[in-house]
């Protein structure tokens, strides 16, 4: 008897479920979901708060090297964004029951991923104009389609994240522009940086469709609504003509306008690189933990206080 209750339970669940995909209403917190659909989503919105985190620190090495105060104010108020997007992710992860101390513990000992872009160095100040033009370039695409995600939480948070990214691409085409009117050196440092940035931010959107082991139930969910392969085209016919416009060339000769797919059709990405570096071999891994769980440490007064507090407002409550 009580196992035709359960399923029945089960049943009714998933029916509420299933007619809010087909209607395409968001998921709230508080719905039944299945949970697939849940584990599914803490991977994901969990790398992705990873990601803005970690990505904090290619950047924030320049903030004290920025050429100008003007520059300087910049760099800071987009790393600063950087920070507060990890923190909206962290938060929509939550209601799906997972706690941020589970998050960061799932970071710390390699359970959970963070994009591959951020294992990189940032080696100068062009460098800092690629990621705002390239990563930011990359992520704002992906993002953009992920407005449109079904997780209330997830969905909204995308909509606030895409307008900054918005600024966060122009600060760093704005540098390359800049140092493209420069001088030799300063165009050569550009294209140097645009050579070993341009491969990661195309594998960003992750692998192959045809590869990509999530993209079945991501797609079955509308958790997703475009997929890698569909997404990467988008960025790269959008970054070739911004490249041409302040003279620099994409770092690929098989770089071909397709007038029947209407895409530029490239040569290939190194995968082996991508699988290495997601792994945890790429040039920054170790650091990057490292730099992460140092400052975790060093915080930890910061979590008590702030628990201390709440339990003393309760008290007076
Ligand atoms: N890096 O089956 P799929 C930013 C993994 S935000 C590392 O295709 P899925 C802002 C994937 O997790 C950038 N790992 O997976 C900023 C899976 O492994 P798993 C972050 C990757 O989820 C700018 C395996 O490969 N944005 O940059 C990557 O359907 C500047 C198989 O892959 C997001 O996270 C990768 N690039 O599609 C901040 C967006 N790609 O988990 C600071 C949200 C794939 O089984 C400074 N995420 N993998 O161990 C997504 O849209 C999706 O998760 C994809 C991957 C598209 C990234």
């Amino acid at each position: 008897m009580e196992q035709r209750d359960d399923a029945l339970v089960q049943s009714t669940m998933q029916s509420a479920f299933d007619r809010k995909m087909e209607q395409d209403m968001p998921i709230e917190p508080k719905d039944e979901m299945p949970e697939g659909y849940r584990k599914h989503l803490i991977r994901q919105m969990s790398q992705h708060a990873h990601s803005e985190v970690i990505g904090m620190q290619p950047e924030g090495n320049w903030i004290t090297r920025a050429p100008s105060l003007r520059a300087r104010q910049i760099l800071l108020a987009k790393i600063q964004d950087e920070c507060g997007h990890g923190l909206y992710l962290y938060s929509a992860a939550e209601t799906l029951g997972i706690s941020r101390a589970e998050m960061t513990e799932q970071l710390h000992t390699g359970k959970a991923k963070y994009s591959n872009i951020f294992n990189y160095p940032a080696l100068n100040w062009a460098d800092v104009g690629a990621i705002g033009w390239l990563v930011d370039g990359a992520a704002i695409v992906n993002q953009v389609s992920l407005q449109r995600t079904s997780y209330g939480p997830y969905s909204r948070a995308m909509v606030r994240i895409c307008k900054e990214e918005s600024f966060h691409q122009r600060q760093g085409y704005e540098i390359m522009s800049k140092m493209m009117c420069g001088t030799v050196a300063q165009r050569e440092m550009a294209q140097d940086a645009m050579n070993r940035w341009w491969w990661p931010s195309l594998m960003m959107f992750g692998p192959h469709d045809s590869e990509s082991p999530h993209t079945g139930d991501a797609f079955r969910w509308k958790i997703k609504r475009q997929s890698n392969d569909e997404l990467r085209a988008k960025f790269i016919d959008k970054t070739v003509q911004q490249a041409d416009v302040i003279g620099l060339t994409v770092p690929d000769k098989d770089l071909r306008w397709n007038e029947a797919r209407g895409h530029y059709d490239h040569g290939p990405i190194n995968w082996q690189e991508f699988y290495k570096v997601i792994g945890g071999y790429g040039p920054c891994n170790v650091q990057r933990i490292a730099h992460h769980k140092k400052v975790h440490s060093d915080g930890a007064w910061v979590r008590a206080a702030a628990e201390a507090y709440m339990t003393k407002q309760k008290l007076i409550a």
